[in-house]
């Protein structure tokens, strides 16, 4: 009787383990298309889903109310170049020396480096990105302007050669010049007798180079400069960086959504019948904010509020296009930000004017440049109809985990330096996420581990007085607890000075002594 029980129990088990490793099998075998929408400084509560205030985003919401709403997701940086170096490497942005924002500076990553794109491809996946690109081009040295860029004939090294079939981009930011689009290598529309050049060179030296200068010529801007937007003029928007040529190639801003939007579905098109992997990176919310005019006004906050929305309608007609094309069932899409929510990014928007109650950090302290949460704690969607079921996860995640998951959900177990493998987390919403993080803002670092976060002494201003944002600065070590304190207004390294030092411990271990502060520290 035993024994048959016994017997019957094994059965069970056994077909209960059988089927189990089937589903777990399931999304491992069948290559699915892998997209990852990412927006540009979108906040923690840009995303209604979020952060249920005034602002509305009815298609990101529908990806986190039917698939994984991931609550502690991370960029791994508050700036852009950064994150996206992160992304597609699974490697801190930190271990390259001095990766910062780059501005017309050659390309970060390097050809012989592994990347995501890179990965698929060996899996027979058609690779594109549609979008903003921020990682440099050309080989030149320095991420800084140093102009080296030849515009006006195929550009090399760029996305093409790090692991990308097919790229459709804008070089740096939709504020910086060339305000051209480059697609593999060639920038579009170019009338070879009208050849482009372009400087970042000092506005005092060369204010008289290219195009009229918004520091020269204001009365021709139909956007005002705050800070730093003072050189060329295109399309009555003051840029970084100086310009001349290219004209029949510049592209249209307030068409710019509606450009990458067709270039991404005509890439769905073409490639629906092979796995793809589409990085589709939207210009939006970042300054310039130039919203089409059918989306002026839509959301009662100006322009920034204006073109969250048309971001929005961009990935709702994107989703659109893959049920269309039958294959939503097949395609697994992550969404998520480079970094946090900044208001004054340079112009004057009515960004701040025009806010009202919305909150851009959804109650995280900080933003863009900052070491505080809502300079790296992000919007982090998994979603993938009819796979993944609806729910929401407090687990911590990175940007940076998606080189080993995407890995892993495609068969193939590749190991960036720094990602984990969450494909179950991102799929199942099974199994932990991180225990430790490295958060990074403008080359400094803080950390995370559990609900803990301690900052280190950093110089500077507490506040960046130009886009008014607290930057994390302070001349002594910050430790706060995110489960009873989210957005960290008590500081608890005096109270918990064992904590702190724990924290400082593991942070070492992982970042090394690089600051003079934490080598003076008595860690015994
Ligand atoms: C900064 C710009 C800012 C923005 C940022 C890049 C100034 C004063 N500020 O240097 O407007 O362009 O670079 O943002 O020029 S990011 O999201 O691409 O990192
Ligand atoms: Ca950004």
């Amino acid at each position: 009787m035993t024994s048959k029980f016994t017997k019957q129990l094994c059965l069970i088990f056994l077909v209960s383990l059988f089927l189990s490793c089937k589903t777990e099998k399931n999304y491992s075998t069948e290559n699915p298309n892998i997209i990852i929408i990412y927006t540009d400084d979108l906040g923690y509560g840009d995303v209604s889903a979020y952060n249920k205030g005034t602002l509305n985003t009815p298609n990101i919401d529908k990806l986190a109310n039917e698939g994984i709403r991931f609550n502690n997701g991370y960029a791994s940086s508050a700036t852009c170049s950064p994150s996206r170096y992160a992304l597609l490497t699974g490697t801190y942005p930190w271990r390259k020396t001095g990766l910062k924002i780059i501005t017309g500076g050659s390309l970060v990553i390097d050809t012989t480096e592994m990347t995501i794109p890179k990965i698929l491809k060996t899996k027979g996946y058609h690779t594109g990105i549609v979008g903003k690109w921020h990682l440099g081009l050309g080989s030149g040295d320095g991420f800084d302007g140093t102009g080296v860029i030849n515009y006006n004939s195929n550009i090399s090294p760029g996305p093409n050669q790090v692991g990308f079939d097919y790229s459709h981009i804008m070089a740096d930011t939709q504020d910086r010049v060339p305000t051209v689009y480059i697609e593999n290598g060639d920038v579009v529309n170019l009338d070879p007798s009208d050849p482009i050049e372009v400087n970042f060179f000092h506005q005092e030296k060369h204010n008289d180079y290219g195009l009229p200068t918004g520091l020269k010529n204001p009365e021709l801007t139909t956007m005002k400069w705050h800070h730093g937007h003072n050189g060329s003029i295109v399309n009555g928007v003051p840029r970084i960086g100086y310009m001349k040529g290219g004209e029949k190639a510049r592209w249209s801003d307030i068409d710019m959504a509606d450009h990458f939007l067709e270039k991404a579905q005509e890439y769905i098109n073409k490639n629906k019948d092979k796995p793809f992997f589409l990085f589709y990176t939207l210009q939006q919310p970042h300054v310039p904010r130039t919203p089409h005019p059918r989306f002026e006004g839509t959301s009662g906050m100006g322009p920034r509020g204006d073109v969250i929305v048309e971001a929005d309608w961009c990935i709702g007609e994107l989703y659109k296009t893959l049920e269309s094309e039958g294959i939503l069932d097949n395609t697994l899409i992550i969404f998520s930000s480079d970094n946090g929510p900044v208001l004054n990014d340079g112009y004057y928007d009515d960004a701040v004017e025009k806010l009202g109650d919305h909150t851009p950090s959804g109650g995280l302290r900080g933003g863009k440049y900052s070491l505080f949460e809502a300079g790296t704690r992000v919007p982090f969607i998994t979603y993938w109809r009819g796979k993944i079921k609806p729910g929401i996860s407090n687990e911590i995640i990175s940007q940076i985990d998606l080189f080993n998951s995407i890995s892993k959900i495609v068969g193939i177990e590749y190991k960036s330096k720094d990602g984990i493998d969450f494909s179950d987390l991102i799929i199942n919403n099974k199994g932990q996420g991180r225990e430790e993080l490295i958060l990074e803002a403008s080359t400094r670092t803080a950390y995370r581990k559990g609900d803990w976060v301690m900052i280190p002494p950093y110089r500077g201003p507490s506040i960046s007085k130009n886009v008014n944002i607290e930057l994390g600065n302070s001349i002594d070590f910050k430790l706060y607890n995110l489960k009873e304190d989210p957005s960290q207004k008590s500081d608890l390294s005096k109270k918990e000075p064992e904590k702190l030092k724990e924290m400082i411990a593991s942070f070492v271990k992982i970042r090394g002594r690089a600051f003079s502060n934490i080598e003076n520290l008595v860690l015994e």
